[in-house]
């Protein structure tokens, strides 16, 4: 008895995961540059001023980096500890106090919750550095040398012992892929970048069976290789050889 039942699945569209395709044209598209949480993360080891580093991230629709979560403090802590290798660096991120003093604000216009700030470091912390130089540091880098730990550094130039030394940083550009949409409400600042909702793709299953039409077939001839003589009508088997 021939009873043929075929199931195929088939997958279509099967959610397109981000690559590097999807990051906004004219960044990099080198090691630099990885994808994570749905987002681009463009590393830029160049030392250069707060401001410079902004401009350089906006020129492509992003902000320095955003890190408003423990998980994307340890990506991006681990990226540059363990994969460039970057121990002893200090990076610009998109956060600062510039427009309110003690107020930190992410650059995409959201308030600080989750904060990554070191012993003494940020707003209020009563520290006497804070007492005499809040004032002056409204700009913050993430210290790998302090395992991640931010700090608030002054955006431009800073002052020991009466000499002026630049502030020069590595930074982090973070960008929305092109073509995705975007729900989050924002109240950016001047030329910000596009809001951070992420968009869930779920695969789409589709279950086909397909069962044979022709009626249960029994037949006492052994056709060997030869095999059944097909019904020229139905195309179902008879029990006759094909010779
Ligand atoms: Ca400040």
């Amino acid at each position: 008895m021939f009873h043929v039942v075929a199931v195929f699945m088939l997958l279509i569209g099967y959610g397109a995961s981000q690559t590097k395709d999807d990051c906004p044209a004219g960044v990099p598209r080198d090691n630099t540059l990885i994808i994570h949480s749905g987002f681009c993360f463009s590393f830029n080891f160049t030392k250069i001023p707060h401001k410079d580093a902004r401009a350089t991230c906006e020129k492509h629709g992003g902000t320095l980096a955003l890190v408003k979560t423990p998980d994307l403090q340890d990506f991006l802590y681990n990226q540059l500890a363990h994969y460039y290798n970057h121990t002893h660096d200090k990076v610009w991120i998109g956060l600062n106090d510039i427009a309110a003093e003690d107020k930190f604000v992410w650059e995409d216009g959201t308030s600080l919750n989750y904060s990554n700030w070191a012993s003494g470091e940020g707003p209020n912390s009563g520290s006497i550095q804070h007492v005499f130089q809040h004032n002056t540091e409204d700009c913050v880098i993430l210290d790998v040398t302090a395992r991640g730990k931010w700090h608030d550094y002054s955006c431009d130039h800073s002052v020991v012992f009466l000499s002026t030394t630049p502030e020069l940083h590595s930074f982090i550009c973070q960008y929305t892929p092109v073509g995705r949409s975007s729900t989050e409400p924002t109240q950016k600042s001047a030329g910000t970048s596009p809001s951070t909702t992420e968009i869930s793709v779920q695969p789409v299953v589709t279950l086909a069976t397909i069962t044979n039409p022709c009626p249960p077939f029994t037949c006492d001839l052994d056709c060997g290789m030869d095999g059944f003589k097909k019904d020229a009508t139905t195309g179902c088997s008879i029990c006759e050889c094909d010779i």
